[in-house]
């Protein structure tokens, strides 16, 4: 399972419209659509590209979850198999492969109850709406995807100190020759944030495009090791993608940073990033926190920052141990920022905060830590502590 949903991941618990998303499901009563829901959930662990179509589809959940999915290997996708086989040329475990496309309906990350079509803008607030992708709370790789994200190393084997050439084709799965284009979202095609399996090293880079449809990146590992690498894309007329791409260095690796406390503050270049100290964080329906950043003890008005990639900041965050990637769509409110994520799995988090001042790029790392939410995912009306939580903070 190796994609997530970028943005704002809403819920059907805390933004009830949201089901409305389902497209042909919409119509079905509460209790039916939390049944689908826990059956999605529970055969998305067995069976991902299964899931896509009774998710995407107007069949309910059980009738498909028994297709045979295709497995492949992320490093050489001609070698196929079954769930649970390893590749023939790497032994990385394969991956199921994406098969379909499914409902498109266009919602807004902040009011859920506004949807509409591509390109529309929020009545209530003007942002634009998003695909209902990054409004569900459920994997990405769950659902499925018409797309997926080709790689290549050159050479194959990346080694640490020197120049390895990162070569990234969108490819739509049913027809891998046909080009895809891609939408700039940030101002780029293709994000690509870097980490080391521990998540101690980052990167965040914008691989150029070529004229073979590709998109690449000159790029120099600092040290030996696992990387994970998250090919952070949106095809035109299609939803944000999320690639992750596992890779190994050849080198000397540096020692494994244990993730073991959380960390509110974040100090670089003489700022400090800090995380609302008093929020709490829980798994199962939207969070939302805000970011302060001072220097020298004084607040920095994030209506003040430079723009970095057509924001006054960008924000990463992944998974400690289920290496989730969340892209986190920061708002300014009252000089701070006004974050909102969710989260699938409990466990630490690990964030980088970019922003930009006087041409220069900062990045602040934090940690956060998430508690089980009171029902897990979020699938049912009883989360109601959380609920109030949430309503409480979101509150300006
Ligand atoms: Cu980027």
């Amino acid at each position: 399972m190796y994609r997530r949903p970028i943005g704002s991941t809403l819920n059907s618990k805390t933004n009830p419209p949201a089901r409305s998303r389902f497209g042909g499901q919409s119509k079905q009563p509460k209790k039916q659509m939390r049944t689908f829901l826990t059956s999605c959930t529970l055969a998305l662990a067995l069976c991902g590209t299964a899931l896509l179509i009774s998710c995407g589809g107007d069949a309910p959940a059980e009738q498909n979850t028994t297709d045979e999915a295709t497995y492949a290997c992320p490093m050489h996708p001609e070698v196929t198999g079954k769930a649970g086989d390893n590749c023939s040329k790497c032994g990385m475990p394969l991956e199921a492969v994406k098969a379909d496309a499914h409902a498109h309906t266009y919602a807004c990350p902040m009011h859920p109850e506004v949807t509409g079509k591509e390109g529309d803008k929020c009545s209530k607030c003007g942002m634009a709406l998003e695909h209902n992708d990054n409004a569900m709370n459920m994997d990405h790789d769950a659902m499925g995807g018409m797309y997926k994200m080709a790689f290549a190393a050159d050479p194959a084997k990346p080694e640490m100190g020197k120049a390895t050439l990162l070569k990234f084709t969108p490819q739509l799965v049913a027809s891998p020759s046909q080009p895809v284009a891609l939408d700039a979202v940030h101002e780029k095609k293709l994000h690509l944030i870097m980490v080391s399996s521990d998540l101690s090293q980052f990167d965040h880079q914008h691989p150029e495009y070529q004229a073979d449809g590709s998109y690449t990146l000159s790029h120099t590992f600092p040290s030996g090791g696992d990387f994970l690498l998250y090919a952070d894309y949106k095809p035109t007329g299609g939803g944000h993608e999320v690639e992750k791409i596992p890779v190994k260095v050849d080198g000397v690796s540096l020692p494994v940073k244990m993730i073991t406390a959380e960390q509110r503050i974040g100090k670089v270049d003489g700022y400090e990033v800090t995380i609302d100290p008093k929020a709490t964080f829980s798994t199962g329906s939207l969070q939302h926190f805000t970011a302060r950043v001072t220097k020298a003890g004084k607040a920095v008005d994030a209506n003040a920052v430079e723009n970095y990639l057509g924001a006054k900041a960008h924000v990463v965050v992944i998974g400690v141990q289920n290496k989730d990637y969340l892209h986190v769509h920061p708002e300014v409110e009252d000089g701070a920022y006004d974050l909102h994520a969710s989260f699938a799995t409990p466990g630490f988090y690990k964030g980088w905060f970019q922003f930009q001042t006087e041409g220069k790029v900062h990045t602040a790392e934090f940690i956060l830590d998430v508690k089980q939410g009171e029902v897990g995912e979020g699938h049912t009306d009883h989360d109601h502590g959380a609920e109030k939580e949430e309503k409480g903070e979101h509150a300006h």
